[in-house]
Order: structure tokens, then C-alpha cells, then sequence
């Protein structure tokens, strides 16, 4: 049995959806951030660095999305979620690396600039960018999206992971409606039967 540690709005949702797409047996505990739950002492035994998503497994507890959806994919074959092929699989981790190395980084400067700064007008300026960088980001997912899914023609697990941060973009000030095929992708994504069971639950 694997408990995932997630909460609303989060890139929890990627772990979540890919838990379902694989039909894996799997609990949820949700995480109530509102009351900082995420720095409480019972859930920094579960995950130091206070963050979801945290995913419990028999062999000890895994963290960071990429690695979370990799080890999903792996353990469950059938659900095809990670291509075998080496140059497809480099492809799916270099959009992954880049979603967890810099497009969620640069969304994170609007609501989380106290983990760069002590400075309330530094906090400001990183809001002020955060439009700006996430357009950069989400142009070059677009110009990258040639097929039905980031891979082209299969679905993964990469697929969740950009649709997770895509979400994000409206909220972000960067009308998603600008970008018409990562809009198809999502709408592509939130069709599915597997996105569309967890989706209620991220409200
Ligand atoms: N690199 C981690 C980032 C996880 C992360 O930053 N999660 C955010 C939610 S999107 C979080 O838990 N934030 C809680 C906080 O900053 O207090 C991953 O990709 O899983």
C-alpha cells in the first residue's frame, strides 16, 4: 500500500493522477497548509522538507515529483506511463527537470519569495516578475508541443506533470487561453478517464 501526502492547488496533483492512471493501491492524507500543517512536527518526521507531494512506500518514503512519477511508471509496467525507448525517456525527464528546475521555481517567487529574501520589497519585486517568467515558460512548452502529448504521440507521465503546472498559469497572470495547443493538452489530459476520478479532489 502507498500513502500519498498532497494538498489542493498543489504539484501534488501530478503524483495523485499518475497514482490513478496506474491503477495502483494507494491511500491519501492530505496536508491543511492553511494551518501550516506542512511544518508540523508529525509531518516533518514523514517529509523534512516540508513539502508535498511525500509519497510512502514499503521501502521508506520518496520525495520530488520527478522521482515520485518515475517510480510510479516503473512499478506499474502496464500502465505504459515512461517510455522504454532511452531518447524518449531522456526527452520526458528533460520537460520534467525543466517544469521542477525552473517553471515551478519561477512560480513559486509569487507566494514563496521569503524563501529567497527577508525583504518585504524584494518579496515584491520577485511577485512582479513571476507574469513575465511564466510567459517565457509557457511559450517554450508550447513551441515544444508537436503532437497530442509532450512525447508526441504517447501519453506519460510527463504529460501530468505539465498539465499540473499549466494549471497554474491563469492564477499566475498568463491567460492560458494564449497558448492554444498547450490549451488542447490540457483540456486532452483533463479528459482523461483516470485525471478526470482525482481532478474533484484539487478544487
Ligand atoms: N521539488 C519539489 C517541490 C515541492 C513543493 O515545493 N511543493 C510545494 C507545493 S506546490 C509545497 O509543498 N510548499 C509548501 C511550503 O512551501 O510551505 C517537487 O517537485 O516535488
Amino acid at each position: 500500500m502507498l500513502t500519498l501526502h498532497l494538498a489542493p492547488g498543489t504539484i501534488a496533483l501530478a503524483s495523485h493522477a499518475a497514482l490513478e492512471e496506474a491503477g495502483a493501491d494507494y491511500a491519501l492524507h492530505w496536508i491543511d497548509f492553511a494551518t501550516g500543517e506542512q511544518t508540523s512536527q508529525s509531518y516533518l518526521a514523514i517529509n523534512p522538507k516540508g513539502r508535498v507531494p511525500a509519497l510512502v512506500t514499503d521501502h521508506g518514503t520518496l520525495t520530488e515529483t520527478i522521482a515520485i512519477l518515475e517510480w510510479i511508471a516503473a512499478g506499474h509496467p502496464q500502465a505504459a506511463l515512461m517510455p522504454d525507448d532511452p531518447w524518449r525517456a531522456a526527452r520526458a525527464r528533460e520537460v520534467m527537470t525543466f517544469l521542477a528546475s525552473t517553471m515551478h521555481v519561477a512560480h513559486a517567487h509569487k507566494l514563496r519569495g521569503h524563501r529567497w529574501s527577508d525583504d518585504p520589497a524584494a518579496h515584491e519585486s520577485m511577485r512582479a516578475k513571476v507574469a513575465e517568467n511564466m510567459a517565457t515558460c509557457a511559450g517554450l512548452l508550447e513551441s515544444n508541443l508537436e503532437g497530442d502529448w509532450i512525447l508526441g504521440d504517447r501519453f506519460s507521465v510527463a504529460d501530468l506533470y505539465v498539465w499540473t503546472v499549466v494549471r497554474w498559469l491563469d492564477g499566475d497572470g498568463v491567460p492560458l487561453a494564449g497558448y492554444p495547443r498547450l490549451s488542447a493538452h490540457s483540456a486532452r489530459v483533463a479528459a482523461r478517464p483516470a485525471v478526470a476520478r482525482v481532478l474533484p479532489h484539487h478544487m
